[in-house]
């Protein structure tokens, strides 16, 4: 008993050093049916987006200017990630289906 209080003195220290500006919450998009759902997203800068393959036929990531942020190819139940820092509209779409398009608009609040 004689050491738990050293140990819990330790713990709340511990926690009031720890960095206060938390990370914007991960945003998802599915993709399923040849579509992304949603379509259209906005986030703040700093937030992470992750797509998540539903479909049972691979799909693909690509920013519209191909180099922004470009998925390998997704198989069913596959993730691709990507950190926006970066106020902007980034619109996407699939490079297998080039009619699947998105947006992720990124803007501080
Ligand atoms: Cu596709």
């Amino acid at each position: 008993m004689r050491f738990l209080l050293p140990a819990l003195c330790a713990t709340a220290a511990l926690a009031l050093a720890a960095p206060a500006p938390a990370a914007p919450a991960p945003v998802s998009v599915k993709i399923g049916n040849f579509t992304f759902n949603a379509p259209v997203v906005t986030v703040a800068p700093g937030t992470t987006v992750t797509w998540t393959n539903e479909d049972d036929i691979p799909h693909t990531v690509v920013a519209d200017d191909k180099k922004t942020f470009r998925s390998k190819v997704l198989d069913s139940g596959e993730t691709f990630s990507f950190t926006f820092t970066t106020a902007g509209t980034y619109g996407y779409f699939c490079s297998i289906h080039p009619h699947m398009t998105g947006k992720v608009i990124v803007k501080a609040s």
